[in-house]
């Protein structure tokens, strides 16, 4: 049995990542954070091992600002494959807590990677980039593109990209970043905008609320399917030499278009709910990112991929689902989780 170590398992990827890997029988280790409050919804379904794989999630419990409790875990676990996926993943939110954002988002992988140079043990390493480097970068974006990060989150993720890429050249570790275009689906934090539209259609058609209150309509977006992508970073540490790939469905919709479909899918018009909110706005804005995965293309099959119009129904249908029942868990859906999970 492969072992595996999750940072951020609590998260949207993090729950589809552990999904996966445990219906391919591993043994699944998880970083979660102290709470006052309970913050492994989305994961404590996989306690029922609804895969009948007798694979083992084992959760524990630590911080990424906490180097010290990070070398002794992974010293412990050793673990054949680590996934950094814990962050502080709210771009807005990183213009509010900037140097929480850089340690956690930051530093947090360095202290990863120190912890698997000082152990001396073969690890794949795996770090989840963003397509937020890109800044404001012409469309569409691939790794031959220069960086130009727009807020202390894509500075945070564009250190942990070099550093992970300095690791690899200098320790010959197997190290190695997915660059990540917007990814969603019903598990998404419900203050990241596609989340916070379906669940506002589904909250109003059900008569529960009567307005929406966004920010910035024009940003467009290269929208995929999470579990999609969780796939992608499985297969990029199968392969026998560590190399970095672009992650994205290759079209890019825009906000307003995204909220337009999602009120259409319960026969709704955006125009008579969506209002204008100023505190939504960013002080730094990207307008458009757009995967060109020509080269990154194999690691997933451009064709069998959710694309945004399935997608939005997806998140809206589920939300409806979750407003009658608050327990209810999305089955994750699509030709390559199938593939991946038979
Ligand atoms: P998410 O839902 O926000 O999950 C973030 C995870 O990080 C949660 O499990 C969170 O724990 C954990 N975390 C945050 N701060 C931590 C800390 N100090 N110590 C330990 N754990 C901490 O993010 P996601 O959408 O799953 O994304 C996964 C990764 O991919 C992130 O690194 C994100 O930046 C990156 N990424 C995402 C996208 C996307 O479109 N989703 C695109 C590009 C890159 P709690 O549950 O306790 O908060
Ligand atoms: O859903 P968002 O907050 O995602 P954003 O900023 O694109 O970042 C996400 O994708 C990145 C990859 O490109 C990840 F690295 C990052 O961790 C995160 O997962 O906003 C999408 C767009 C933005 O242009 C934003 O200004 O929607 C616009 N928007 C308009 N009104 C809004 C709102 N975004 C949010 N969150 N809330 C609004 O009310």
């Amino acid at each position: 049995m492969k072992i595996a170590l999750i940072t951020g398992i609590t998260g949207q990827d993090g729950s589809y990542l552990a999904e996966l890997l445990l219906s391919k029988r591993y043994v699944v280790h998880g970083l979660i954070r102290r709470s006052s409050t309970f913050n492994t919804s989305r994961i404590d379904h996989l306690s029922k091992d609804p895969y009948g794989s007798s694979g083992k999630l084992i959760l524990h419990y630590g911080d990424m600002t906490d180097g010290s409790r990070l070398e002794s875990l992974i010293s412990e676990i050793a673990p054949d494959e680590i996934y950094n996926l814990a962050a502080q993943s709210h771009v807005r939110v990183s213009f509010d807590e900037p140097v929480f954002t850089g340690d956690v988002t930051g530093l947090g992988t360095t202290k990863i990677l120190e912890a698997i140079r000082r152990a001396k043990k073969n690890v794949k390493f795996y770090q989840a980039s963003s397509s937020e480097m890109f800044g404001d970068a012409t469309a569409p974006q691939s790794l031959d593109t220069p960086f130009s990060p727009r807020s202390p989150y894509a500075a945070a993720k564009l250190y942990s990209h070099w550093v992970t890429k300095n690791y690899r050249e200098a320790y010959d570790m197997f190290a190695v970043s997915g660059v990540l275009f917007n990814h969603e689906s019903p598990r998404r934090g419900e203050t990241f905008l596609t989340r916070k539209v379906s669940r506002a259609v589904a909250r109003i058609s059900a008569g529960l609320e009567n307005e929406l209150f966004l920010g910035n309509l024009e940003a467009k977006r290269d929208w995929g399917y999470a579990p999609d992508y969780v796939v992608s970073m499985w297969r990029m540490l199968q392969q026998d030499r560590p190399v970095d790939h672009v992650i994205g469905t290759g079209e890019s919709s825009s906000v307003s278009g995204f909220v337009e479909t999602c009120f259409s899918h319960a026969g709704l018009n955006h125009l008579d709910y969506v209002k204008f909110d100023p505190r939504y706005l960013r002080p730094t804005e990207v307008a458009n990112l757009q995967a060109n995965n020509e080269e990154s293309a194999w690691i997933l099959e451009m064709n069998d991929l959710v694309r945004v119009g399935l997608l939005s129904q997806i998140m809206v249908e589920e939300d409806i689902k979750k407003l009658h029942d608050p327990n209810h868990v999305d089955k994750p859906v699509g030709n390559l989780w199938q593939e991946e999970t038979e």
